[in-house]
């Protein structure tokens, strides 16, 4: 019997290591209990994910002081206590799109690149003075953007590839007090580079996680494509 529940174990622990990392679910901070030195966290209620890819030796939107940035525009249309981000490369296999989620026509086109992936680094910013959703399309190129949070390396992620634990996750509680840190409704964006040394290249999976339902969430690397991608 023994045996038999080794083979399993050696069975399952093969299957995890062909499967690619095993992601978590995605625990908030709100309501976040310690049980016995463990912190015991709910999953965000409201749960959005975008798969992305970069080709290599792509353009990046921006260099901002000296990294290439790349960005994904994401439209929040209610006040949230607390939003989760976090973002890992490459894109867990083990992690399927659902039909509310957001999948890239370069995600699907480059499936078979299943050797690149990139030490993630993540900001979230908002835009001042874009107040509603039609005004997104002409005013996100010029609009002034406000850094809330930044993330290189999480414990929580799971590793990459090369052993290294070099994803990206962050939780923000909303600060209604301070506007620079309060989480309102607007436009934001997740920014994305790779902190050390290397590319930006491979496939990705972006999470923005709430503890509420985000009724007309939406999420697209153009701007101008967020009101049609609030209508999903
Ligand atoms: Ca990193």
């Amino acid at each position: 019997m023994k045996k038999n529940l080794l083979a399993i174990v050696i069975t399952l622990g093969m299957f995890s290591i062909a499967n690619g990392q095993k992601l978590d679910k995605f625990g908030a901070d709100l309501g976040k209990k310690s049980v016995m030195g463990k912190e015991i966290r709910a999953p965000y209620t409201d749960l959005t994910s975008y798969f992305g890819y970069i080709k290599p030796g792509s353009k990046p939107d921006e260099v901002k002081g000296g990294k290439k940035m790349y960005y994904i525009y994401v439209w929040i249309p209610v006040a949230a206590p607390e939003i989760g981000i976090r973002m890992i490369s490459p894109a867990p296999e083990s992690v399927k799109a659902s039909d509310k989620d957001y999948v890239s026509a370069d995600f699907i086109a480059n499936s078979s690149d299943t050797s690149n992936f990139f030490d993630t680094w993540v900001t979230f910013e908002r835009a001042e003075g874009i107040l509603k959703l039609e005004d997104v399309a002409t005013k996100a190129k010029t609009a002034k953007w406000n850094t809330i949070e930044s993330n290189d390396d999480s414990s929580e992620m799971p590793a990459q590839p090369s052993g290294s634990k070099y994803n990206s996750l962050m939780r923000i509680t909303s600060d209604t007090s301070n506007p620079s840190k309060a989480i309102v409704m607007g436009l934001y964006r997740i920014g994305f580079t790779t902190y050390k040394t290397g590319e930006v290249q491979g496939s990705f999976l972006a999470q923005l996680g709430a503890p509420i339902k985000l009724p007309g969430v939406a999420i697209a690397v153009k701007p101008e494509d967020l009101a049609a991608a609030a209508k999903k």
